[in-house]
């Protein structure tokens, strides 16, 4: 059975593992500034472990497209006081972050996982999570948030995705990461058109033969909102079939905001995969 080693936690990935979001942002697409309390955020995480999540990504930057940078000090002063609040909730602490700096101080702070949309391209990534026993998530953007959506372009989406999450792969086991740590994913929304994504989520299978656990993000994202009609608060039902079809094709770990009607879904999925034998 694959495991994950994620700082003070090894998960079995005999199931589809949860990650509930938490965005300690005043900007995010989804939930900007409802939780940029720590004691909101802790009242969140409380809420979304009680709905069955099983680690919970705190970020402290908003990526959507378009989105501004904050600073690297704005980033710390926003997420530390989190991660101390959520140290003992006895759940895995994902930071989403794609600054050195601020992988150091949150792991200084107790982070569990580092998932870096960079994939750990930014000078001193590496160096910054190597020496822990932290999980890494590896994933792919096409450009950078300010620009990315603007006409992104590929010549085989699904092979150039895949060659790049190896080259990512590789360079983290050259650094001296265990292999153990390592997630993939490749980054629905992120420098891609809807189609690119439909694609990415068709042919999961060949990113799951990496042989690293695949994480997905899908929910409420503008490609479930440009296939329904929906805006944000009213993608769950499109949210949902599209994280089935990611589970189907053997994503081991989903990013989602609606940790409740996720668990609920992957609990009939899983039901019926039993019931097959
Ligand atoms: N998507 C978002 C942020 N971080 N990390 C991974 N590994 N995969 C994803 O698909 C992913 C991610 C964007 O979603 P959200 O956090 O809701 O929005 P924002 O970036 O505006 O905070």
């Amino acid at each position: 059975m694959q495991t994950l080693r994620c700082g003070r936690f090894t998960l079995t990935l005999d199931r589809v593992l949860v990650m509930g979001v938490i965005n300690v942002t005043p900007d995010s697409f989804s939930d900007g500034g409802r939780h940029d309390t720590p004691r909101a955020a802790l009242e969140h995480a409380q809420a979304l472990i009680t709905e069955g999540a099983d680690l919970l990504d705190i970020g402290g930057e908003s990526t959507r497209p378009g989105a501004q940078p904050v600073s690297e000090a704005e980033e710390i002063r926003r997420i530390v006081p989190v991660l101390d609040a959520l140290r003992d909730c006895g759940r895995p602490l994902s930071v989403d972050t794609r600054r050195p700096a601020v992988m150091r101080a949150a792991l200084e702070h107790g982070a569990d996982l580092i998932n870096d949309i960079e994939a750990l391209r930014a000078p001193g990534a590496l160096e910054a999570v190597r020496d822990s026993d932290c999980g890494v998530c590896l994933m792919h953007m096409l450009g950078q948030p300010g620009t990315m959506q603007q006409a992104p372009h590929y010549d085989e989406v699904v092979g150039e995705v895949e060659d790049f999450l190896a080259a990512r792969v590789a360079a983290a086991l050259e650094a001296g990461i265990a292999r153990e740590r390592i997630i993939v994913d490749p980054g629905i929304g992120f420098g891609k058109t809807v189609a690119h994504n439909l694609m990415l989520l068709a042919a999961l299978d060949e990113l799951v033969a990496l042989g690293q656990p695949v994480l997905i993000g899908v929910s409420r994202k503008s490609m479930i909102g440009k296939l329904t009609g929906r805006e944000t608060g009213h993608r769950l039902p499109g949210s949902l079939s599209a994280m089935l079809a990611a589970v189907q094709r053997g994503a081991a770990i989903v990013r989602v905001h609606d940790v409740a009607a996720t668990c609920d879904a992957l609990r009939v999925w899983q039901a019926i995969g039993q019931a097959g034998g």
